[in-house]
């Protein structure tokens, strides 16, 4: 097909080639439609790609943290621990574009900077950071929740002559940190699994810490075979059965309320989670609510880190007081509270000894300096919404996205925003989204962006949009089911607070995947209702 300027005009183009790019391009492809995908790295992978740290790991599953779309790619690959390290993801996700020829419709090196819609033509015009442009009907976000990294707020950090590392765009080559004294900043799900590894290498770590993480055991062990064999035998079954849950992901349960049971019986519960690596969340149903069994497994996980790291003052300053268990992400850790009751580590507590400068040879706070070799910074991301309007989106009208978001993203259920027609999202804000395992999210949001368009394709419409009072009332029911958690009472990513300047809400649905599911599969069935079609 060729665009109103005279250029190609593709069916779709995607950006970002990591997990929910690559399969776009498999499934649209598969329905006959031309896509291109656009991809600003040097390579395929998305976060994968760029967030290979020491440590990296996902803290979903492997079994379940992989694609499903694809019956013999689920056999033929071997996941060899429970919680996959980087390399091991980023080696499926090259094994995914190989095996299914994904290659050829993806342009590296290719950073979409700008994209403007002609309404008239009913194309997407979208311009690169090298001057090409490319236009399309649809467009595609696949850029991912946690793509854009927050910028380093840090006073002097320029004037720091020694390395810098981010932990969001860790050098391809092998960084050598022997013999170094090393500062780790950031103690988020990033810091709590670099922290280990880096106390192991370095000479010397200081780990600058605002606010501590409740940590829970990882668990990880390496896959022994029965129990892939046992997934395998029955893989189908089994992500239909985790496709009827809450976040994608097993979340073994008594069913029973902790009010049920005395203070002894539920810390001896929460013992044999705390050895098995699994089900602390979700043992009782009102661990993750406001209330008793909350205050109490918070107490308990407190105890667990006094029982863990030997200096006492250390150890108080690791417990977490000032918010609930459950209302900022669960870190998942393998040596990370050990870490500290080694000689070359020191926890510097930055609520009370106050992140003042960098200087040339180190860092200054609580009037002391530290004199540092190299510092990391695991300080997190512009979550959501920093991957979408990093990016000159203008509708039709000349109107900018990042204007219409400035109070808050408005999407209606992630998956568009009002005004901006053949835009669509993946696990954009206000769909469940990083609450879920996020691989099965973005297969369930790719197969409802593809149908979405196989069914406009068939009925010969050319633009869908979002209903502007669909949306509201979607953000409203988002809103409302966020305020009874625990999340929409305390600063995390997840309510954009770690980003100064940014709204203050919560960016997620927190009714769960199989609802969300069945919510969307409704408004498909009914002609895509709240969507306006032309
Ligand atoms: P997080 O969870 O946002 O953690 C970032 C950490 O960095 C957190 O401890 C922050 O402290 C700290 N931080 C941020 N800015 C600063 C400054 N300026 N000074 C000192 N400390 C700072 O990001 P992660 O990368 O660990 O995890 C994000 C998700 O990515 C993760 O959950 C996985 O899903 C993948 P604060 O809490 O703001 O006081």
């Amino acid at each position: 097909m060729t665009a109103t300027n005279g250029e190609r005009l593709y069916d779709v183009i995607v950006v970002g080639a990591g997990f929910g790019g690559l399969y776009a391009i498999h499934r649209l492809r598969g329905d006959g439609l031309s896509v291109l995908c656009l991809e600003a790295s040097d390579d395929i992978g998305g976060v994968w790609h760029h967030n290979r740290y020491p440590g990296a790991r996902c803290d979903v599953e492997s079994l379940d943290y992989s694609y499903s779309f694809s019956p013999e790619l689920q056999q033929e690959w071997s996941w060899t621990e429970r919680y996959a390290a980087q390399p091991e993801i980023l080696a499926y996700l090259h094994h995914v574009a190989d095996r299914f020829d994904l290659r050829r419709d993806i342009r590296l090196d290719t950073r979409v900077i700008a994209t403007t819609r002609d309404d008239e033509a009913g194309e997407w015009s979208v311009v690169t950071a090298a001057g090409e442009s490319f236009r399309a009907r649809f467009l595609i976000l696949a850029t991912g929740a946690l793509s854009s990294p927050k910028s380093p707020d840090l006073a002097g950090l320029e004037n720091f002559t020694g390395a810098v590392y981010r932990t969001s765009s860790w050098p391809a080559e092998p960084v050598d940190f022997a013999g170094k004294t090393v500062g780790v900043l950031g103690t988020g799900s990033t810091g709590v699994q670099c922290i280990p590894e880096i106390a192991a290498e370095a000479e010397r770590l200081f780990v600058f810490q605002r606010t501590p993480s409740y940590t829970l055991p990882s668990g990880n062990r390496p896959l022994d075979g029965a129990t892939v064999a046992a997934v395998k035998s029955r893989y189908e079954d089994y992500r239909a059965e985790l496709r009827q849950s809450r976040a994608g992901i097993p979340a073994p349960t008594s069913g029973e309320p902790g009010t049920d049971y005395s203070r002894e019986e539920k810390r001896a519960r929460w013992d044999a989670c705390w050895q098995a690596g699994r089900g602390m969340p979700s043992h009782f149903v009102d661990s993750m609510k406001p209330g008793p069994t909350n205050d109490e497994l918070c107490d308990y996980l407190r105890d667990k880190i006094r029982a863990v790291v030997i200096d006492p003052a250390t150890a108080e300053a690791l417990c977490p007081k000032t918010y609930p268990f459950g209302a900022r992400r669960i870190c998942l850790e393998t040596g990370y509270l050990e870490a500290y009751n080694r000689a070359n580590v020191t926890l510097v507590d930055l609520s009370a000894n106050a992140f003042e400068h960098f200087t040339s040879s180190g860092m200054r706070a609580g009037g002391r300096d530290y004199p540092l070799d190299a510092v990391v910074l695991a300080i997190g991301f512009d979550a959501f919404t920093g991957p979408v309007v990093r990016i000159d989106i203008r509708n039709g009208r000349g109107e900018r996205l990042a204007e219409c978001w400035a109070e808050g993203p408005r999407t209606y259920m992630g998956f568009m925003t009002a005004g901006f027609p053949n835009l669509f999202i993946l696990t954009g804000p206000g769909s469940p989204s990083v609450l879920t395992n996020v691989v099965m999210m973005l297969e369930h949001d790719v197969d409802w962006v593809a149908d979405c368009i196989a069914w406009l394709d068939q009925h010969g419409i050319s633009s869908i949009e979002a209903d502007e009072s669909a949306q509201t009332e979607w953000m409203e029911h988002v809103a409302e089911l966020a305020a009874g958690t625990l999340y929409a009472k305390h600063n995390s990513w997840y309510m954009g607070s770690n980003i100064p300047g940014k709204r203050r809400m919560f960016l997620a649905y927190t009714g769960g995947y199989a609802g969300f599911a069945a919510a969307a599969a409704e408004v498909a069935a009914d002609r895509y209702r709240g969507f306006m079609v032309r």
